[in-house]
């Protein structure tokens, strides 16, 4: 995905609504009639849709799926906010999905199209990107993704009752998270831009009142975590979390869900070792084409190294203090209750 198309900043020449230009009329008059929100500076403004706030090229393209996606009852979503470990699940799933043509150590009975050439992102397509053309590459299995919350996917995906994968992540070092990202994309631009981006103070209280991108962030686990307790064999729900602790058993877990477990054989010859340590945080971020590759959608790039900074538990603390993150556990808490989930 590209971070041009989906956070524009400020200062470039873009329409006062941030609707792209090359948006259908329609989408454009039925955004422009969305209540919107400042959000954070620098930044374009949010969007509201059926609650949640929204960037307007994720709403253009939630929008023309919502016109235009036919899913099939075999496709499979795997579906999170933003920031909540999208990267690694798209990885270790084209993995699963893809391990009859897993290279070996030495590379040497590589496929063409590999987590070893090609970024996660590039390697499971964006629903709201409009990119469900593109079938993903040497799998089996009709793996997309997206980062919309449940009420605001395509009806056809909810009719056709596709599985999902929905990952969550501790809302601190989620929010940790996306404040870099978004000012790594902002810094790129010039220095100016970085000086008008939200400071991390600002952008934490807009978080916690629910601004942020695909916000509130409680509301978006919130609708997954409903959907799953009504169709539990449908929707499987993971946390970041759980994952950095046993990779191993969630790869099994996955593996199981789409529907092509690991053989005993496959358990015995170490292939399930074999995906974690291919999708590992270091693995990954050690490619040559995450290191310096860029990943290019719709005629536009950014750096494939921005999907990987730390990939740890807590680095929260090294940027919020106490009292902040006492206060997002506080609001999460609150609003989580009698759901049965907690992180
Ligand atoms: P996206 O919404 O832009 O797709 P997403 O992949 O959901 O981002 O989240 C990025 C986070 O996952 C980053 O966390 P951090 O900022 O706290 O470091 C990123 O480092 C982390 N991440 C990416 N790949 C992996 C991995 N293989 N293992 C663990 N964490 C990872």
């Amino acid at each position: 995905m590209s971070l041009e198309m989906e956070f524009s900043t400020t200062s470039k020449p873009i329409p006062a609504s941030g609707i792209s230009p090359e948006s259908p009329q329609k989408y454009v008059e039925e955004i422009s009639q969305l209540p919107k929100e400042k959000g954070w500076r620098g930044l374009q403004e949010l969007f509201l849709y059926k609650n949640f706030w929204l960037y307007p090229v994720f709403l253009e393209g939630a929008l023309h799926a919502r016109d235009h996606f036919q899913a099939q009852p075999t496709d499979i979503f795997l579906c999170s906010s933003m920031k909540t470990g999208t990267t690694w699940l798209k990885a270790l799933s084209f993995t699963i999905a893809t391990r009859g043509h897993l290279p070996s150590d030495d590379g040497s009975d590589m496929t063409t199209v590999s987590l070893r050439t090609a970024v996660p992102h590039d390697c499971i397509p964006f629903l709201e990107f409009n990119e469900y053309s593109t079938a993903v590459t040497g799998s089996e299995i009709p793996l997309f993704a997206s980062h919309l919350p449940y009420t605001c996917l395509p009806k056809s995906i909810i009719d056709s009752d596709c599985k999902m994968a929905y990952i969550c992540r501790d809302p601190k070092d989620t929010f940790v998270s996306m404040w870099f990202f978004l000012r790594k994309f902002v810094a790129g631009k010039n220095s100016t831009d970085v000086e008008s981006f939200s400071s991390i103070d600002e952008a934490f209280e807009l978080f916690c009142k629910g601004l942020s991108s695909h916000g509130p962030y409680w509301k978006h686990i919130l609708g997954y975590w409903e959907a799953s307790k009504r169709r539990p064999e449908k929707i499987l729900f993971l946390k970041y979390e759980d994952l950095v602790e046993d990779t191993q058993l969630w790869v099994k877990k996955l593996a199981e869900f789409f529907g092509c477990p690991f053989s005993a054989e496959e358990e015995r010859e170490g292939v399930v070792e074999r995906v974690v340590k291919e999708c590992s945080f270091e693995s990954l971020r050690n490619l040559e084409v995450n290191r310096s590759g860029k990943h290019e959608k719709r005629g536009r790039a950014i750096e494939n190294s921005a999907y990987f900074r730390k990939g740890v538990v807590g680095d929260w603390r090294n940027h919020l203090t106490d009292e902040m993150g006492k206060k997002i556990d506080v609001i999460m808490e609150e609003k989580l209750l009698g759901s049965g989930f907690t992180f």
